[in-house]
């Protein structure tokens, strides 16, 4: 793979709006990303494997729980750094930035906001720093955008709760040590489950042949009469509003990760669009390759502010799940879009694992999938602004 020369796109100077804390936390990201990930991720998603060498360097830049409160071992930072550092690390490879969102907003942010204090000091602590890796389980095979229609399901047996059933497509869950697995009980009301690797009955097969996020593992969750002690409940919220409230704080991650993915395609084609020459001029000197650069830094900028405002809405409190999908769908469309016009722009070479772009395009189909698909976000948007639901 190419050396990475990566260079920031700011075309309406948003450095700006930053603090001093989120240019460093920015900064590091960036550098750590250039150092540990560029230099490997193509084998690695060639291979498809997991890099496992890079979880503990993922926890030292804040990428395990970065706003989670530094007594539990988060960074305690703000949403606009968490958005950074998803930016940054994403601008590597989607699938690590995969696996440091399960674990931040989908592991750790349940267990910080639905757990009680004992679950708190057991877990956060160790997933903050990689030692200890966890996976989310929502998606069945069965139901996907319709979580609510879930069949896993616990019993009440007296002494520990009786866990049956299965979850499909599940990022980290080959080598996760924990699973919050979202369950019904016996009046139907979903809860949180803390699942740990070893317990009887529980298995994690890996799933193969994945064209996209090769660099993340990805496997189904198997529950057959797993016996679940009853402390590992989540007591603090149930119903489907518990697992949709983790979405919302991933989601918002990944509208900023979606930015990164689109920074490096729109950084590789430009340069490649002054170096190649064809007809005696560079290929950037033509009008067709130029509107194509226009459109892609046109399309980032939009999005940078469009993700800046609502990292601020959130750090208010004041941002809705419905802004959160409009980000998340416009962000990763514009992505894929971007990805797709970078790999014409660099011809047969925008097929290789020279560069980073067809790597980006193909990890973005993924990205464009969970976390709510590209149609259900616009439905979200569609009854946000109608009052009607038209899921059913
Ligand atoms: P609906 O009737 O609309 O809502 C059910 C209850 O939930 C409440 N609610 C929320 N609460 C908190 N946060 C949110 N974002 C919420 N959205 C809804 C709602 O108020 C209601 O509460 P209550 O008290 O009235 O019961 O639910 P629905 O069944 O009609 O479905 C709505 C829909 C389609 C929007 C939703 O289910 C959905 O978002 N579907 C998409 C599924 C999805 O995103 N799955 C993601 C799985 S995880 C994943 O993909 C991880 S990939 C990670 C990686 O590798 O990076
Ligand atoms: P379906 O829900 O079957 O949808 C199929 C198509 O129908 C889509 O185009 C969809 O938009 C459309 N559709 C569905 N309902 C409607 C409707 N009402 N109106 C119009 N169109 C509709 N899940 C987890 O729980 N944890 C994870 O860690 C996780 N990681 C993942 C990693 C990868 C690589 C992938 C690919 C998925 C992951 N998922 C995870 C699952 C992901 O969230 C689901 O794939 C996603 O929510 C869509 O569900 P589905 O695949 O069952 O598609």
């Amino acid at each position: 793979m190419k050396p990475d020369l990566f260079q920031s796109p700011d075309y309406y100077l948003l450095d700006d709006l930053l603090s001093e804390e989120h240019k460093l936390v920015r900064d590091a990201a960036r550098a750590w990303v250039k150092k540990e990930v560029s230099p490997i991720i193509e084998d690695f998603a060639q291979r498809a494997e997991f890099p496992k060498q890079i979880v503990k360097g993922l926890g030292e830049i804040g990428g395990f729980g970065p706003y989670i409160p530094v007594e539990y071992g988060g960074a305690g930072l703000d949403q606009i750094s968490y958005g950074l550092i998803m930016q940054e690390i994403e601008r590597g490879d989607s699938g690590v930035r995969s696996t440091s969102s399960v674990q931040s907003s989908l592991v750790m942010y349940p267990i910080w906001k639905y757990g009680n204090e004992e679950q708190r000091m057991k877990y956060l602590p160790k997933l903050a720093t990689g030692e200890m890796i966890g996976c989310f389980g929502l998606t069945e095979p069965n139901y996907g955008s319709d979580p609510g229609s879930m069949i896993t399901n616990y019993k009440d047996m007296g002494d520990h709760y009786l866990l049956n059933g299965a979850k499909m497509w599940i990022s980290n869950a080959p080598f996760a040590d924990i699973a919050v697995v979202w369950a019904k009980n016996e009046e139907g009301r979903i809860h949180g489950l803390i699942v740990e690797r070893g317990m009887e009955g529980f298995s994690t097969p890996e799933t193969h042949n994945k064209w996209s996020l090769r660099a993340s593992a990805t496997g189904e969750l198997i529950f057959d009469n797993v016996k679940v002690p009853k402390e590992n409940l989540l007591p603090n919220k149930s119903g489907l509003g518990a697992p949709l409230g983790c979405l919302d704080s991933a989601r918002y991650g990944i509208a900023w990760g979606a930015i990164g993915a689109a920074m490096d395609c729109y950084d590789t084609a430009l340069r490649y669009s002054q170096e190649r020459i064809q007809f005696d001029k560079p290929i950037g000197a033509t009008q067709l390759q130029q509107k194509k650069l226009a459109e892609m830094i046109t399309e980032i900028t939009k999005a940078q502010l469009l993700t800046w405002r609502l990292g601020v809405l959130r750090n208010e409190g004041r941002a809705t799940t419905a802004q959160i999908s409009m980000a998340k769908r416009n962000n990763v469309d514009m992505a894929l879009t971007i990805a797709r016009d970078a790999r014409q722009m660099l011809g047969g070479m925008g097929i290789t694992g020279e560069y980073s772009i067809m790597r980006h395009m193909m990890n973005l189909e993924s990205v464009v999938t969970y976390e709510g698909t590209h149609d259900i976000h616009l439905l979200i948007t569609g009854m946000d602004v109608t009052g009607f639901p038209a899921f059913k």
